[in-house]
């Protein structure tokens, strides 16, 4: 199985990750983490991107606070699918990130997910493994029905409280 990469621009990241690498372990998904900065490591992060397909990446997820240009910076070094993660750091609590990574310009596009969308760049990232992978895709599947029976048990629980109200 090609594996994820999960490439943050502080370790400061770190935390509000974790829900990605539960998401990904959960799936059985093999994750490589590096710390990389668009601006403090440019040479390193631009190394790693030209590399990571030959390196048996099929995804990287790109995830940076602030100024967030991690994830566009390795976008334009691979044609690998890059999912970026603008994480809430700073004054402006990743508003400021969240318009640097998914403004990209024509021709290089990141996958942007929701501001410390952790959890949703990891399953969009097993998604885009699942296209041709059947035993991920069965437990997407499988997923799936387990978030509909959790919402409909909760919908009858709600029911239940309010008969006769
Ligand atoms: C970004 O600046 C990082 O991705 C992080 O979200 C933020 C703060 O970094 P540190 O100052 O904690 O290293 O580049």
């Amino acid at each position: 199985m090609d594996k994820v990469a999960i490439i943050m621009g502080s370790d400061s990241d770190l935390p509000g990750l974790k829900p990605a690498f539960d998401t990904l372990a959960r799936f059985g998904v093999p994750v490589e983490a590096h710390v990389y900065s668009a601006h403090r490591t440019p040479d390193e992060a631009a190394a790693f991107a030209q590399s990571a397909r030959e390196a048996g990446f099929g995804v990287i997820i790109a995830a940076a606070g602030k100024a967030a240009h991690l994830a566009g910076a390795l976008a334009a070094r691979t044609t690998l699918p890059v999912i970026g993660v603008p994480m809430k750091a700073g004054e402006l609590d990743g508003l400021d990130a969240l318009l640097s990574t998914v403004q990209m310009p024509s021709g290089i596009p990141v996958a942007t997910v929701a501001i410390n969308g952790a959890a949703n760049a990891a399953l969009l990232a097993i998604q885009i493994l699942a296209v041709r992978d059947a035993d991920l895709a069965a437990q997407l599947d499988e997923a799936r029905m387990t978030a509909r029976a959790s919402v409909l048990a909760k919908n009858d629980a709600l029911r239940e409280q309010r008969k006769g109200a």
